[in-house]
């Protein structure tokens, strides 16, 4: 399996095992367990080390990207020293998603964009130039990355439109991660591609390997944006007329979704009614056909490149062996479908039947599908709107995954403990952190900003989510891979129901000032962000 051989000293350089962030403390230097005070954050951060009591000592001074302390942490990445060059432009232009030919913003005029791909250890360089009217920035989603290479607006000024950026780094962890801007909804445009970080000594034991992108579409189409929407959206959901839900483009009728519900979200599943789900950039009518033999072992990578759809993945007449969450390895789980929440991936490997095959993601809550097709023998295409039998068997919450023993974090008490509540209402549009509103309309962030929590290098954090709001939330952490619940999957993303509680726990191996947020764009655009800041 493919756990098994899974490069443990690789587990240990990333920190998940305890590996950096032990060997941290002297290269990060001093390893303070007791030093968050409380009230040097908005949330309600507390320290606990060891039990024993918080100073309540000043609260230090912030790493920021352009500290020595970035530079040190990138050097002690393992490195192959090649280097992979890429040089990708942000068009703004017609792109053809199956039939609809929509004028969008993308990566090099394809959506999605091109798939960057290397070796771990190898340096990515990527030089991005916009041709786009708006600032913008390259995240790389789940890369445990240099901090100044993170591509938010605390670690780096916006591309001008015309202007040119390059982003250098280490990808020292084998995944599946993706790439997208990291201002306004930027995102919900076609602004999104794959990175894949392989292993060499991974032992695939696969015979093909397929990428797998959902999306919920409605940029270009009826003269819709995704900053339209966003500025309905904060008109409040309140102000919603009624009458007007079944045309598109007259006035708000049609885009803002209501009633949109789903067991499986534990109840409101969405804020948008986007008219179209697409994999790989193609509507459900023309989907992207992928081949193979009968008794073929394939990895598929599955990603939800989506604005504000969690979709329910299935392939029928097959089932799913979960391999990886979020591109970190985990025990073997078979299922008949998996759900992905905004920015999730999730690894599968299918052994492929004979015949032809519909890879459906239903839009969860919001009744409709996207499509794919497999072929390994003869017989009709499936229907655009194909709802194999295998979408009910899907598998519920993260319970059932957990990572090896190889890749688990060595048990430890948290140092710091903080607990943030998700706030926030659809009727006011009011997404936050402890009932407060990140300030989007402030651009770059420097060191005055106050931080959500605040983290020393060497500490083990536990990050608690309390949602009490009525909707969902996938949470992402930058920079670092988290534990969920204490013994569940390695992830960087999670979903967060309503009324839930999860705990993320991580080790502070990588020093900066990381983004946290929901990544349901129209929330994070309307406030429910902050920043983890790390502080000597
Ligand atoms: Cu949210």
């Amino acid at each position: 399996m493919l756990v098994r051989d899974l490069d443990r000293r690789a587990v240990l350089r990333a920190g998940l095992a305890g590996g950096l962030a032990a060997a941290g403390a002297g290269v990060l230097g001093g390893c303070d367990t007791a030093s968050v005070p409380p009230g040097s954050a908005y949330g309600s951060t507390s320290a606990r080390a060891s039990g024993r009591s918080v100073p309540g000592a000043g609260a230090g001074s912030l790493v920021l990207p352009g500290s020595p302390l970035v530079a040190r942490a990138e050097q002690a990445r393992f490195t192959t020293g090649t280097v992979r060059s890429h040089a990708i432009t942000l068009a703004a232009g017609e792109v053809d998603l199956g039939g609809p030919v929509v004028r969008t913003w993308s990566y090099d005029g394809t959506v999605p964009g091109p798939v960057i791909r290397v070796n771990k250890g190898d340096t990515v360089r990527a030089t991005f130039t916009s041709r786009i009217p708006q600032p913008t920035s390259v995240h790389w989603h789940g890369v445990a990355l240099r901090n100044d290479m993170d591509g938010t607006l605390v670690t780096q000024q916006p591309i001008r439109p015309g202007a040119s950026f390059t982003y250098q780094f280490r990808a020292s962890e084998p995944g599946t991660y993706w790439y997208h801007p990291h201002v306004g909804v930027q995102q919900d445009r076609g602004l999104y591609g794959m990175l894949i970080v392989d292993d060499p000594a991974e032992p695939g034991g696969y015979d093909q390997e397929w990428l797998v992108v959902m999306d919920d579409w409605i940029d270009g189409v009826r003269g819709h944006t995704p900053d339209k929407v966003l500025s309905l959206l904060k008109q409040g959901m309140g102000s919603m007329g009624s009458g007007s839900m079944g045309s598109m483009g007259s006035g708000n009728g049609g885009v803002l979704l209501s009633g949109a519900t789903s067991r499986l979200l534990g109840g409101d599943a969405g804020d948008v009614k986007y008219p179209g789900y697409l994999i790989n950039g193609r509507v459900a009518a023309a989907p992207h056909v992928f081949t193979g033999k009968p008794g073929q072992r394939v990895r598929i990578r599955l990603l939800n490149a989506g604005g504000d759809t969690a979709f329910r993945v299935a392939l029928g007449g097959h089932t799913m062996t979960v391999t990886h969450t979020d591109g970190r390895p985990c025990r073997p789980v078979r299922t008949k479908a998996l759900l992905l929440g905004m920015a999730e991936r999730y690894d599968v490997l299918v052994t492929l039947d004979d015949g032809v095959f519909p890879l459906v993601a239903y839009a969860e809550g919001k009744n409709a599908t996207a499509l794919a097709v497999v072929r390994t023998g003869s017989g009709p295409m499936p229907p655009a709107t194909a709802r194999p039998a295998e979408l009910t068997g899907v598998l519920r919450g993260y319970r059932k995954l957990r990572p090896p023993a190889s890749a688990a974090p060595a048990a430890r008490p948290p140092d710091v403990v903080s607990r943030i509540e998700l706030t926030g209402t659809m009727a006011a549009y009011s997404w936050g952190f402890n009932g407060r509103m990140y300030p989007m309309g402030e651009g770059f962030l420097g060191p005055s900003y106050p931080r959500l929590v605040r983290v020393r290098p060497g500490q083990r954090v536990r990050i608690t989510w309390v949602n009490t709001t009525k909707m969902w939330h996938p949470m992402h952490i930058h920079g670092h891979t988290f534990q969920v619940n204490g013994t569940g999957p390695l992830k960087d993303t999670v979903g967060v129901l309503p009324g839930q509680t999860v705990t993320c726990d991580f080790d502070t191996s990588n020093p900066g000032q990381w983004m946290t947020h929901c990544h349901n764009v129209y929330h994070e655009q309307s406030g429910m962000m902050g920043v983890i800041g790390y502080i000597t």
